[in-house]
């Protein structure tokens, strides 16, 4: 009797030793310490025993079970659990979730304002930050010596190499390239050294151009009015002032109705009820000249924009400088 018990609590260590799922727990317990199961089985076989031994088989008996019990209760633990549970692999769990990230703002804004022109048939043309005095300076009817050099506040490389002040000289590589007519807008950073409230020593600008044959300032106004009411509102008041470039006759500066006071005036507006969002005006002969095309033949408009002031006015921020400090708390925000 001793030995049959002996034997069944061998045989019961090692079927739980045995076990590496926990859907092999259940089949165990019913099978050795169920109801029906091996072990009760044999504790009520042990009225047969002599009646002398009875107590001390009966003792053993009952401390074999209580230890099966708590080892079949530890092996539960481990296998639903345990140490050896977490380093199993379960391919069954989600994957961790990358925190998404977003656009920056400046992105977003000159991604929309290609889209528009590119709605409107320009093509886009990218370029060198760095460029040569050529193309930023002299292909644009700016010469040596030029007051208009200064106000660039040029920020040069060597001589004769400088970062482009403005994106006008692809404007001019894609003149020379091809013959009219042409529609292309040429986005990018730009670099001026300068830096306060409205400006950073690197900013973004879209240019665009459109030469052909009879192009007036009225296509200039079209395609313009249709920038803005697109970027805008379609209900945005527009107003062109004259003003002066070296690579454009006759000049404009374009004004927009305050967006943030609706023209009633504000300090956004300085009271003005009008905010500057871009210039523009008709090609300069003299720029045609250097790039061979006929003056007289052709004619074409041209137009700039900062990007950063665009979307500054977009979203109410009233510092440019916001848009490089890199504060996720603000850049999240958009
Ligand atoms: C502006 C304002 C007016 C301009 C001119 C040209 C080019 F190359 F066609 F001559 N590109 N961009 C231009 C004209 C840019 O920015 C405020």
């Amino acid at each position: 009797m001793e030995e049959e018990l002996q034997r069944l609590r061998a045989e019961a260590e090692a079927a739980l030793a045995g076990i590496s799922h926990p859907d092999g727990l259940e089949p165990f317990r019913v099978e050795y310490l169920g109801r029906k199961g091996r072990f009760t089985t044999l504790m009520r076989g042990l009225g047969q025993a002599p009646a002398d031994q009875r107590p001390r088989l009966g003792k053993l008996a009952n401390e074999i079970k209580a230890t099966l019990e708590s080892a079949f209760a530890a092996r539960r633990e481990e296998l639903a659990g345990g140490p050896a549970a977490a380093q199993r692999l379960d391919p069954s769990l989600p994957g961790r979730r990358y925190p998404a990230g977003r656009l920056h703002p400046v992105t977003q804004v000159m991604a929309e304002v290609c889209a528009i022109f590119v709605g409107m048939g320009f093509s886009v043309a990218e370029g060198p930050d760095v460029e040569t005095d050529f193309y930023n300076f002299e292909a644009l009817n700016i010469p040596p010596h030029h007051p208009a050099r200064a106000m660039h506040d040029t920020f040069y490389v060597d001589a004769g190499c400088l970062l482009r002040t403005h994106t006008s000289p692809m404007q001019i590589r894609a003149m020379e390239q091809a013959q009219p007519p042409l529609r292309i807008i040429a986005p990018g950073k730009v670099y001026r050294c300068d830096s306060d409230i409205t400006h950073t020593p690197m900013f973004n600008q879209v240019e665009g151009f459109l030469v052909d044959r009879k192009v007036s300032f009225a296509d200039l106004k079209g395609v313009l009015s249709v920038f803005i009411a697109r970027m805008f509102d379609a209900a945005t008041p527009i107003r062109f002032r004259p003003s002066f470039f070296p690579f454009t006759e006759p000049s404009a500066e374009v004004d927009i109705g305050c967006v943030i006071c609706g023209g009633k005036g504000c300090r956004v507006c300085k009271q003005t009820g009008w905010l500057e969002i871009l210039g523009a005006g008709l090609i300069d002969p003299e720029v045609f000249a250097k790039v061979g095309y006929d003056p007289e033949e052709y004619s074409g408009f041209a137009f700039g924009l900062g990007i950063e002031r665009i979307a500054m006015l977009r979203y109410g921020i009233n510092d440019i400088r916001l848009f490089y400090e890199n504060d996720l708390r603000f850049l999240r925000q958009f």
